[in-house]
């Protein structure tokens, strides 16, 4: 892989277990790096591994990790070339990318033009649509406001029907909507919440499925007319719209419909000239693929997609900020053998609120196929002031049961003492009759939680 100057230094701007995994891949291909931290975060590992640290605020995120003007100035006084945000945080901040690159330095992710496009999950819709890639059905476009149109829209559709804030997205600022006579008064508080929080009243409406799952395609593209997938992610294991377990490849999925979507994603990549690693968000029920949204960052889940290719996202992210063409093709991708992530949380395993604390003691699994991507150490304080993320237990088996296994094992090896953690609910789940024949939906989890 190349390096142009453009990616001499990069600054992370991120905390955690991705942060780690940025300096991991920024070290292989001998960039420098440059981790900023907050005053809560001055014992983060990856900050010993560092060429150069700065203190960028103090420990509410608004004042540090997301506080653009500390960022840009960190960048500036240490010479750093490039920003990779992680997640979270500003990575899907379309003003800050367009700082960042009026700054004179290369964002590491698509433009800001795109991620405003998919910030905007109406203009994001509409560009799905116009590539091919299969949306749910709905209003297309802003719902309108005058009621007949919208009822017309409703009844066009069929009940019950979902209206989602078009400034929302992850779970924020939808309402189901079971009869016509609720619609009008629903729109309406949607619109109110939606001006609220996002500053943008705007509100679609489309189908909504019962019983969907939640299947994702990882995708990178160079912004110079050249695309591929990594495949399907399987992350219906959640809880409040937050994921808890995911796989890869989706178990069970109809092949004609996946490899028509994977497909359709790749093409869309190419007609909006995405540049970077994105994830198109799908719904799969029935046999078939609906299109809701694209993150337009690195994900947490990105690790199975890599186990199973054996890509490095993160370093293909870094290759193409600094220039280069994709440095493999379609032909050059196979997808082999079944991976699963389990998310691990500093969190009461019982009513999941977070745990923060110190860790006393905490031994990492190993064993073949066994990956552990985490900034834990003995003796490390878990901050409340962040995600209640600790880390990632990744595994890799030639079949789905071997990974199985193989996190079985991990799961009995795994110790985090001192604070709480989620390594119950995992345990459990590895071993949990629905879960282990494959293929669940989203709200499999919330209800074998509710008939504990
Ligand atoms: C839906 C849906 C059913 N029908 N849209 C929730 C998060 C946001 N990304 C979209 N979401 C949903 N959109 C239609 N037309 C159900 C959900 C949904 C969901 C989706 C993915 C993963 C978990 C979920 C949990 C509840 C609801």
């Amino acid at each position: 892989m190349l390096k142009p100057q453009k990616l001499e230094k990069v600054l992370i701007a991120n905390r955690g277990e991705i942060a780690l995994r940025i300096l991991r891949a920024c070290k292989e291909l001998g960039i420098k790096t440059v981790a900023v931290y907050s005053t809560a975060d001055k014992k983060l590992m990856h900050l010993g591994l560092a060429d150069e640290t700065v203190c960028i605020g103090p420990a509410p995120a608004n004042l540090s990790y997301l506080h653009i003007p500390a960022i840009i100035a960190a960048a500036e006084v240490t010479g750093a070339t490039a920003i990779h945000p992680g997640y979270g945080f500003l990575a899907e901040n379309a003003d800050f990318a367009e700082q960042v690159e009026k700054s004179g330095f290369a964002f590491i992710g698509p433009k800001a033009d795109t991620i405003r496009l998919m910030g905007d999950k109406v203009s994001a819709k509409h560009a799905m649509i116009a590539a091919g890639v299969p949306t749910v059905p709905g209003s297309d476009g802003p719902l309108p406001e005058d009621p007949e149109t919208a009822l017309r829209i409703g009844r066009e559709v069929g009940y019950p029907v979902i209206i989602k804030a078009a400034g929302g997205g992850g779970g924020r600022g939808m309402r189901v909507v079971h009869r016509e006579e609720d619609l009008i008064e629903a729109a309406k508080q949607t619109r109110e919440e939606a001006g609220a929080w996002f500053s943008n009243p705007m509100v679609y409406l489309e189908k909504y499925l019962t019983n969907p799952r939640h299947v994702e395609v990882q995708v990178i593209s160079d912004g110079q007319g050249n695309a591929i997938h990594l495949g399907d992610r399987d992350c219906s294991l959640q809880r409040r719209h937050q994921k808890v377990l995911e796989e890869a490849p989706a178990p069970g999925i109809d092949e004609k419909a996946r490899q028509e979507v994977l497909a359709r994603c790749v093409q869309a990549c190419v007609d909006i000239n995405y540049r970077g690693a994105g994830t198109f968000e799908f719904l799969y029920e029935n046999g078939r693929f609906y299109f809701i949204e694209m993150n337009t960052r690195v994900q947490v889940e990105h690790p199975v997609s890599e186990m199973v290719t054996g890509i490095d996202i993160v370093k293909e992210m870094l290759s193409i900020a600094a220039g280069n063409k994709l440095s493999f093709t379609q032909a050059d991708v196979n997808i082999h053998g079944h991976s699963l992530e389990c998310r691990i949380n500093a969190e009461d395993p019982a009513t999941f609120m977070p745990s923060p604390g110190m860790v006393k003691h905490f031994h990492a699994p190993g064993g073949n196929g066994v990956r552990v991507d985490s900034h834990l150490y003995s003796g490390y304080k878990v901050p409340a002031n962040y995600d209640s993320l600790i880390g990632k237990l990744i595994t890799w088996g030639a079949t789905r049961d071997e990974a199985m296994a193989r996190m079985r094992n991990a799961l009995d090896e795994i110790v985090v003492d001192g604070i709480k953690t989620n390594i119950p609910l995992h345990r459990d789940l590895v071993n949990d009759e629905g879960f282990c024949e494959g293929g669940v939906n989203i709200h499999y989890l919330e209800h074998k939680l509710a008939n504990k």
